[in-house]
């Protein structure tokens, strides 16, 4: 087992039946290491994305765009955008995925998302990145 730290470990998990998760907010400081363990506790598929500043609707359009094509399934929705800066595939209900993140150097608020389709409207929320105070 590999000793890895992490400065902050986040458990996140959707809230059943309701299309969101149960944190609407996280909050990190520039240059964080971190961990987010997240459990499908629903009884329908979802995924997580993390995303730049300002990009929830670019993500989510490109993921509506995705479910068109059979390249939706195939890619667990996860549009190739720059902007998408880390993600967990599509878990089936009782599955985990980790996410490890290095949180970017530029403060500002950050998104997640879920984009199985029809999700990404209400099952979403913010990442507030703090500048690490200067020691
Ligand atoms: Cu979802």
């Amino acid at each position: 087992m590999s000793a890895e730290k992490f400065d902050q470990v986040i458990e996140m998990q959707p809230v059943p039946d309701q299309m969101r998760y149960d944190k609407e907010e996280l909050s990190f400081t520039t240059g964080e290491r971190i961990k987010i363990i997240f459990k499908n506790t629903d009884g329908m598929q979802h995924n997580l994305l993390i995303g730049s500043p300002g990009s929830l609707e670019m993500i989510g359009k490109a993921a509506d765009g995705m479910a068109q094509s059979a390249i939706g399934v195939e890619r667990e929705y996860v549009p190739e955008l720059t902007v998408v800066l880390a993600s967990a595939g599509l878990l089936d209900p009782g599955e985990t995925q980790e996410i490890v993140w290095q949180v970017p150097d530029e403060p500002g608020d950050y998104i997640f998302v879920c984009t199985f389709p029809g999700h990404w409207r209400t099952m979403n929320g913010v990442i507030k990145v703090i500048k690490a105070p200067s020691i």
